[in-house]
């Protein structure tokens, strides 16, 4: 199949996935082109089988905001006539499932280019609610030739929240059980923690849903108890917040902000515990990460988030800023280097029985082929 793949580039699970995704299936022998305004940075090495096609904005001083959509639109239109694609798989609605209908109807005459859209969460739960784009993507939902989700949560929620005549088809996110592993390197952790102390970490976009006051709050509940220390990688607005609050309960200096990384596997191994209190989370495909590398995750009880953690199997879930509770679980599993073991090599196998890639993309391929057919 030729394969047009739409998505952000940035720091975030629906670029993680499209990247991860174009890269499965160019292996499988597939022609993928991937569009977005920058080479997204999962996807930095060479790989056969996968065009990048930077959508670049025209800079007119008339254009006060960059007519992004229309960009897309021409560059899509352009790569399907000449590479022939046979569908375009959008990851995040907003702007790309538009931009892909009006790709569709522009070549309408010439050939059939069907759409799926795979929706990654906030574009639904956040953004979409927007009554300023509440109409357009659920127009174009609904125009989609097929809409998948990656959680039942989500796929709920998205019927919901448009009305969707269909529930979109749940195909969840997935982990490189090969790269994400559990691993040793007791140089590099002592770059950060004393052998007694613990390592926690958190891993986001800072963005205020992530609750990156919980995080602290609950980093400084557990070093009351346990010696410990936080890493925060990543970077976003709430950075001065998580370091004002860390500065208000005394642990700036127990705090490392490591900023972005690309290589997060590593840091992953190194640290005892994971803490994801967020708003919302639709997949949370950081706690997955976290579970490949053998890390208990406390994290909070919302949306898609027990689809992927199992509480009291593979780390602990509690309420939407229940930080005692959430304090109160990480001392259980700090505390006890049984059930921290038993939580750590679970959470391995729950990434290895129902997360991995190969499956995953499998269902994708399968999905592409029924809308083809259907098409
Ligand atoms: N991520 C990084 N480096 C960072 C911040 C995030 O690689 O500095 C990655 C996470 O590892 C994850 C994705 O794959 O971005 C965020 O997923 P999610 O939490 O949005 O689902």
């Amino acid at each position: 199949m030729k394969v047009g793949i739409l998505c952000y580039p940035s720091y975030g699970g629906s670029g993680v996935i499209a990247s991860d995704l174009a890269r499965h299936l160019a292996r499988r022998g597939h022609e993928v082109h991937v569009f977005s305004y920058e080479t997204p940075f999962r996807l930095q090495q060479f790989e056969a089988n996968l065009f990048f096609h930077q959508v670049e904005v025209l800079d007119y001083p008339l254009f006060r905001f960059p007519p992004y959509l229309i960009a897309l639109t021409s560059k899509i239109v352009d790569v399907a006539r000449t590479a022939q694609l046979d569908l375009l798989h959008v990851h995040y609605a907003i702007p790309h499932t538009p931009a892909a209908y009006l790709a569709r109807e522009m070549l309408a005459r010439e050939r059939k280019l069907p759409i799926i859209t795979t929706t990654h969460g906030t574009d639904i739960t956040l953004v979409g609610k927007d009554p300023q784009f509440f109409e357009v993507i659920r127009f174009s939902l609904e125009s989609s030739d097929g809409v998948t989700a990656v959680s039942h949560n989500l796929a709920i929620e998205s019927k919901e929240v448009f009305g969707l005549e269909k529930t979109p088809r749940v195909i969840p996110n997935f982990v490189d059980v090969e790269a994400y592993i559990p691993q040793q390197n007791p140089a590099l952790r002592s770059r950060f923690a004393l052998p007694e102390e613990k390592l926690l970490l958190h891993i986001s976009n800072f963005r205020p849903i992530k609750r990156l006051e919980d995080v602290v709050k609950i980093f400084a509940g557990v070093n009351q108890v346990l010696p410990s220390r936080l890493l925060l990688v990543g970077d976003g607005p709430e950075k001065v917040t998580a370091l004002q609050m860390a500065q208000q309960l005394a642990v700036e200096e127990r705090v490392h902000f490591l900023g972005r990384q690309e290589n997060v596997a590593e840091i992953f191994a190194l640290s005892d515990l994971f803490l994801l209190p967020s708003e919302k989370e639709s997949f949370g495909l950081v706690a997955l990460e976290a579970m490949a590398c053998e890390v208990p995750v406390v994290a909070s009880k919302t949306g898609g988030l027990p689809e992927v953690v199992e509480h009291g199997l593979t780390g602990y879930l509690a309420p939407v800023g229940h930080t005692d509770a959430m304090i109160e679980g990480s001392l259980k599993i700090l505390s006890n280097p049984l059930l921290h073991r038993q939580m750590a090599e679970r959470g391995r196998k729950v990434a290895l029985s129902r997360f991995r890639a190969e499956p995953i993309v499998d269902a994708y391929e399968q999905y592409y082929k029924e809308i083809l057919n259907e098409s």
